[in-house]
C-alpha cells in the first residue's frame, strides 16, 4: 500500500508551543504527540494516542483512520454506564470542537490498530492516515514507546523525511472462524476471543492486560452475554484459569445479531472492574 509522507511545515514558533507537530496550510487542524507502545510477542492489537488541535472557527470530525501496520484501525470511546466502563467503536466518527485540543491518552478516548501486520517495535515509527470531515487526509506518523510507556517519547522535530516503514504488502486479518475484540478500561484491557463467531455454543477466551498493556494476574473473570434487543436474559458464567493472564468460560450465543460481552473482573478482593462491549454473532 502507498502512503504520501507528511508535508511537514515547521513553524518556529509552532515548534516551541507543539514539539513535533506536523500541519499544513490548507487546514486548521494539526496532528502532534502521536504514539504507540511496542506490543508484546503475539498481539493482535495495539493502542494509539495523539493530540488533534484545531486552530480553526469550524468544527471538525475525525471519521477513519487507516495505515499498513494494520487490518483496520477504530476510534475507541470510553464512557461509565450504570457503573461499567464500556467501551464502543465510534462509528460517526470523534468531535473535534472549534478553537480546542482534544488528547487522546490512556485511559481514555483511544485509536485501536486492529488487526496488526507486525509487532510494535520501541522506536518504529508507525505512518497512519487521518480522514476528518472537513480537513481531509492528513497523514502523520505514531512513533512507537517502549512496552508500558506511560507517554510520548519527546519528540525531537526534523524535516527529514521519516524512513519509509511500511515495504511489506498489508495482510489482512487472519480469517477464521472466531471474532474477535479489544475492551479497553482506565485499568485493565482485554482481548477477547470468541470461537466460533456463530450463535449456539461457544468458547471465549479472555487475555487481560493493565492499563500500561502489560499481562496481568487477577482473582478471577466472570463473563455476561446479555441482548436486550431479542428480550434475552443476560447469562453470566465463572471463567477458569488457563494461564496467568488468559481465561477460558464456555457459553451459548441463543441468536445471531449485536450482542453486549461483560467482564466482570475481580482485581483483587473487594476490587472490581467492570468492563464491557458490543460483540457480533453470525
Ligand atoms: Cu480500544
Amino acid at each position: 500500500m502507498l502512503y504520501q509522507l507528511p508535508r511537514i511545515m515547521i513553524v518556529a514558533s509552532a515548534l516551541l508551543a507543539f514539539p513535533g507537530a506536523t500541519a499544513t496550510a490548507a487546514h486548521d487542524v494539526a496532528i502532534s504527540q502521536a504514539w504507540s507502545r511496542a506490543t508484546p510477542k503475539g498481539a493482535k492489537v495495539a493502542s494509539g494516542y495523539l493530540t488533534i488541535e484545531n486552530h480553526g472557527a469550524q468544527s471538525d470530525r475525525l471519521l477513519s483512520a487507516s495505515s499498513p501496520a494494520a487490518a483496520k484501525l477504530e476510534i475507541h470511546q470510553m464512557s461509565m454506564q450504570d457503573g461499567i466502563m464500556t467501551m464502543r467503536p465510534l462509528d460517526d466518527g470523534l468531535a473535534i470542537p472549534a478553537d480546542a485540543i482534544v488528547t487522546l491518552a490512556p485511559g481514555g478516548d483511544h485509536i485501536m490498530f486492529v488487526g496488526l501486520t507486525g509487532p510494535f517495535e520501541e522506536g518504529q515509527r508507525i505512518p497512519v492516515s487521518l480522514n476528518f470531515a472537513r480537513s481531509g487526509r492528513i497523514d502523520t506518523i505514531f512513533e512507537v514507546g517502549s512496552i508500558g510507556a506511560k507517554g510520548p517519547r519527546l519528540q525531537i522535530a526534523s524535516i527529514e523525511p521519516p524512513p519509509v516503514a511500511a515495504a511489506s504488502p498489508v495482510k489482512a486479518a487472519p480469517v477464521d472462524e472466531s471474532f474477535f475484540t479489544h475492551i479497553c478500561g482506565t485499568r485493565v484491557m482485554a482481548d477477547v476471543t470468541i470461537t466460533p463467531g456463530r450463535r449456539g455454543p461457544v468458547e471465549v477466551l479472555v487475555q487481560l492486560e493493565d492499563g500500561d498493556e502489560k499481562p496481568l494476574a487477577v482473582v478471577a473473570l466472570s463473563v455476561t452475554l446479555s441482548n436486550p434487543d431479542r428480550n434475552i436474559a443476560p447469562v453470566t458464567a465463572a471463567a477458569e484459569r488457563v494461564a496467568a493472564d488468559k481465561w477460558r468460560v464456555r457459553m451459548t450465543a441463543a441468536s445471531s445479531g449485536k450482542w453486549s460481552l461483560s467482564l466482570g473482573i475481580d482485581m483483587k478482593k473487594d476490587d472490581r472492574i467492570d468492563i464491557a462491549a458490543p460483540i457480533l454473532v453470525e
